[in-house]
């Protein structure tokens, strides 16, 4: 009789985050512990995603306007409240800042933690109600030595950061994250509740063939932007154009990017000085698992885990990806100067 070989040394992602703490720092456990309110909340937002038009949860709630000035849909509400809830509880943190709310939300003291969580607990959100796929995007920093958890502890360099992911909602559930040492990404296994590793070190090709941006923005880029996507689409003689790819939904545009190479960019433009999206919690934690993948993030100017956000709704350009394919957008930004 044969015998269906089955598997029973599972690593699922509090494993494998456990097990990367160990080999690299001391584990005290505390962000296994951390990452576990994480991976609770993208969990109940990916069964949220999946009943949405089934519990009529999509629509407006209650007219609420989001800080951008979006409007707030229910999901983006309840999704929101689920990880404030999930974060505060475990004891891990000590500010949280979430693309939902004005103001940066500090821990109070019998809660408090050592990180600082900053996060967008559903991009993507106007994609919703056509199905496309939405995600959660975060990143983690510790907070500096002798704080007691402020502002100040967020208001840092991208590069400081000591985890960054996101947990793209599609036909299944994705989390893909860095703690520093790679990019590993785990698929949410629906019968037992665990996010199991699917995808062992991410790496992104060099050079890629898809180039990804909206390019209905394309009468207000600046000369460098132009001549960049132009040089994609009419290449010299003897080499194939690049091709396009735009969801608008920066995770799966992102995700897309990672695993297949190429070029992801919302550029600044006349109308829109900073770009669109934000530095802390869009810009940073893509930029973070980008760069740990072997590819590159920039401003166009800058490397943007060099930018020091002022506030933290800051937004900035950006352009990620294959790092031969960012390089050249790099060198036309130089040749511009
Ligand atoms: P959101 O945070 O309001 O959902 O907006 C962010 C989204 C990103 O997911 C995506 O990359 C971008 O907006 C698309 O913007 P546009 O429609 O201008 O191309
Ligand atoms: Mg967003």
């Amino acid at each position: 009789m044969s015998e269906e070989k089955v598997t029973t040394d599972i690593i699922t992602l509090s494993r494998h985050v456990l097990d990367e703490q160990r080999k690299h720092k001391e584990a005290s456990g505390d962000l296994t512990l951390l990452l576990n309110a994480v991976q609770l909340g993208c969990k109940f937002v990916a069964t949220n995603v999946r009943k949405a038009r089934l519990l009529n949860l999509v629509g407006i709630a209650g007219g609420a306007v989001n800080v951008t000035g979006d409007e707030q849909k229910k999901l983006d509400v309840i999704s929101n409240e689920i990880f404030i809830n999930a974060l505060r509880s475990s004891g891990k943190v000590a500010v949280m800042v979430s693309e939902e709310d004005e103001k940066a939300i500090i821990v109070e003291d019998e809660m408090k933690g050592k990180y600082c969580v900053v996060f967008d607990p559903l991009d993507g959100s106007s994609n919703i109600d056509a199905g496309v796929n939405v995600g959660t995007i975060f990143g983690i920093y510790k907070i500096k030595d002798g704080s007691g958890g402020t502002i100040s502890d967020v208001l840092r360099p991208g590069r400081e950061m000591v985890v960054a992911g996101y947990c793209m909602y599609g036909s299944s559930a994705n989390m893909i994250i860095s703690t520093g040492n790679g990019v590993n990404g785990y698929t949410l296994d629906n019968a037992i509740g665990e996010f199991i590793l699917t995808h062992p070190n991410i790496k992104i090709p060099k050079r890629g063939k898809i180039y990804s941006v909206n390019e209905g923005n394309a009468k207000y880029w600046d000369e460098p932007c132009t001549e960049y996507f132009n040089s994609l689409k009419f290449p010299p003689e003897g080499k194939n154009p690049y091709s396009a790819r735009y969801i608008g939904s920066m995770v799966a545009d992102v995700h897309r990017t990672l695993l297949y190479g190429g070029i992801f960019a919302y550029p600044a433009d006349k109308k829109s000085k900073n770009g669109k999206l934000r530095v802390l919690y869009e810009c940073f934690p893509m930029a973070f698992l980008t760069e740990q993948a072997g590819g590159k993030a920039i401003t166009g100017r800058e490397r943007v885990l060099d930018v020091t956000p002022q506030n933290i709704h800051d937004r900035c350009p950006i352009f990620l990806g294959s790092e031969d394919d960012v390089d050249d957008i790099e060198t036309i930004y130089k040749k511009h100067s």
